[in-house]
């Protein structure tokens, strides 16, 4: 990063001053000064301006909108209230969680494992592992009914681990993580928004040899890049296709008939002169009927239990329509005739029309004919944003701001028309990745807030040490406003993000008893003769196995200890009794590695190896009662006879 104290550098720093991003710039020309030049800057918001445009949430008020962030390498779902942006809530998904147990838990293990490759299980086993520990969360995205939320769940990719997690939203846990067969790396991923999810389109970003057994490295014409679509109801996948290129983010249509994906690499390059070589690259469209056609047609070939289609070029199921230099983020506009497809290295956005698509499948023409506009917009396009009302808001990454433009100025400039498309551009601190606007991936986007997720704070916050937070910004535009009203630092690192209007969203604030979370616990207990509810008064052994069963009410456990043996393998179930909103009880034992959380309601359990002798406490670390620290017992661990 360039040294923004040094005289001569603007504060601002731009990326452009750094070596990388001199590389990055290669081959634009004075683009970039001509539209440095026609940017327009802004002021530092105050608390009066973020009151008169709505963004403060007094305390005590609640928020207008749920947002749903991911939280990449940190492999979390984090909820926060929109417009305060309060960050409410973290949700592990695909990390190892210590305040939760997740990863831990028979409850957690049973969801991370249960839809696991036999490869990953073996390769974990030899590890001593049941699931992975870390995860790479980027997109969330909510399920749709008829081109808007429906509030069953949300869906999210692992490009660290190639997986796909569904979350239940009515206890915002995840019920379905399930591995990707086949893919290497899934990025990009959403749902269908029409009729209803639906398919959960999810992109393979890397390339592998199809067959990946260590005897192919350097013959790139053998690697593939795998499409996939996740049935959103059974979390199995449906069918894959294998396409040229790689696969970065994709976008569904509002008909149900298409999914687009955009490609960095039609070079299959393997280093980044390579992948960046050509001055075109594509986005590929996936038609959905004559895939599933070809499924039922019998026309793929299983692999690991997989239909797996031929997308390559030439093949009826795709086509790939040549966009300009490495392209990254594609966002169907909420009205449900465009589709943007971000340039990335090249400073234009390309707009899709997706009636012509319709066209270009059926009379088999030229794919730029989908083509319809391609506005210059500034450095760097990543992600495009939709107010609903025409007018798209794109992220400039090296310009370090967002450009607020007119989708059908940029169709009219396109066709010859002397129209600018350009409304305004501010600035944001720094280096935008997403952006996203309220209710703006659905048809009842309703252009009040728009978010930028900048993956640099730099100077913006208090100095925390090398490792600095990111700043989403909040930025109002609604009656024509475009202002920054709020900035937020985030842990590593939301990558996307979506707003939900909160009447869509309603959670439990208790557990309901017959949840289907905790089954396996349930039939263990009757086949011990045991209520969960009523927990036992004694461990119950079957060998060297040993089942505990307790309930917790604030502020105790109902014992207050137990006893096992040295080797034994220990099963401690517990239901929290308490039916009051908030009052969750937590479960650790002390040197054993052991905790999780327990919420009004559940039932949780652990299982652990008692290979220390002696009293161990346990005790309940979410803070429940005047008596939480007395909310503890003992677990004795009688030793082995010498
Ligand atoms: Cu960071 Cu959506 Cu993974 Cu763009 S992606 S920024
Ligand atoms: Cu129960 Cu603290």
């Amino acid at each position: 990063m360039s040294d923004t104290r040094k005289p001569g550098l603007s504060r601002r720093g731009l990326f452009g001053a750094t070596a990388g991003g001199a590389a990055l710039l290669g081959g634009l020309g004075g683009s970039r000064l001509a539209l440095l030049a026609g940017a327009a800057g802004v002021t530092a918001a105050t608390a009066a301006d973020a009151a008169a445009t709505g963004a403060e949430v007094p305390p005590g008020q609640l928020d207008d909108y749920y947002g749903f962030w991911s939280s990449g390498q940190t492999g979390e779902l984090r909820i926060f209230g929109v417009p305060s942006m309060r960050e409410m809530m973290r949700v592990p998904v695909f990390n190892r969680c210590s305040a939760t147990g997740w990863g831990l838990t028979n409850e957690s293990l049973k969801i991370l494992t249960q839809d696991q490759t036999p490869e990953n299980k073996a390769f974990l086993a030899k590890r001593g592992l049941k699931a992975f520990q870390n995860g790479d969360l980027h997109h969330p995205h909510m399920s749709f009914t008829d081109g808007t939320y429906d509030g069953r769940y949300l869906f999210m990719n692992d490009k660290a681990n190639t997986r796909v997690a569904r979350i239940r939203c009515d206890i915002m846990k995840p019920d379905k993580i399930i591995d990707i067969p086949n893919a290497h790396d899934i990025h990009g991923l959403r749902p269908q928004k029409y009729p209803r999810t639906g398919y959960v389109f999810c992109n393979g970003e890397h390339e592998a040899p199809l067959v990946n057994d260590g005897k192919i490295l350097d013959d790139p014409k053998q690697y593939v890049t795998i499409f996939t679509a996740v049935d959103g109801d059974t979390m199995k996948v449906a069918w894959q296709v294998i396409v040229d290129g790689n696969l970065d983010n994709v976008d569904a249509d509002y008909q149900g008939k298409y999914a687009i994906s955009s490609c960095y690499n039609s070079e299959m390059g393997m280093n980044i002169p390579e992948m960046t070589a050509s001055e075109t690259d594509w986005a590929v469209v996936f038609n959905i009927k004559r895939i599933e056609e070809g499924v039922k047609a019998g026309d793929y070939k299983e692999m690991n239990g997989v239909p797996v289609l031929d997308g390559r070029h030439g093949s009826k199921y795709t086509r790939y329509i040549p966009v300009p230099n490495s392209p990254h983020g594609v966002n169907t506009a909420p009205d449900g005739k465009y589709v943007v497809v971000n340039g990335k290295l090249s400073p234009t956005c390309t707009v899709l029309d997706l009636s012509k698509i319709d066209e270009m499948f059926e009379k088999d023409l030229d794919p730029r004919y989908a083509v319809v506009a391609e506005p210059e917009l500034g450095l760097g396009p990543l992600h495009t944003a939709f107010d609903g009302k025409g007018n798209a808001f794109t992220t400039l990454f090296l310009d370090s701001q967002v450009v607020k433009w007119d989708i059908d100025k940029a169709i009219r400039a396109f066709a010859g028309e002397k129209v600018d498309p350009i409304i305004a551009k501010i600035d944001v601190e720094y280096q935008p990745g997403h952006n996203h606007t309220s209710m703006g991936e659905t048809k009842e986007a309703d252009g009040k807030w728009l978010i930028s997720l900048n993956k640099f704070s730099k100077d913006r916050f208090i100095n925390v040490g090398p490792l600095k937070p990111e700043n989403d910004q909040l930025i109002a535009i609604s009656d024509g406003k475009f202002e920054i009203v709020h900035d937020g630092p985030t842990f590593a690192e939301p990558h996307d993000c979506i707003m939900v209007r909160r009447d869509i969203v309603n959670p439990l604030s208790v557990y309901k008893r017959d949840d289907p979370m905790w089954e396996d616990a349930r039939k263990m207990a009757e086949a011990d003769g045991v209520k969960l509810e009523d927990g036992a008064d004694q461990p119950i052994r079957d060998g060297n196995k040993v089942r505990v069963y307790m309930w917790s009410s604030a502020p105790t456990f109902s014992l207050e200890k137990f006893t096992v043996k040295e080797g034994d393998e220990v099963t401690v179930t517990i239901t929290n009794v308490d039916d009051v909103d908030d009052l969750t009880h937590g479960f650790t034992i002390s040197n054993y590695g052991v905790a999780m959380e327990i919420g009004p309601q559940a039932t949780a359990s652990v299982t652990f190896t008692a290979d220390r002798p002696g009293v161990h406490w346990f005790y309940c670390q979410w803070f429940c009662h005047a008596l939480h620290m007395e909310m503890r017992g003992r677990m004795f661990v009688e030793p082995k006879a010498i």
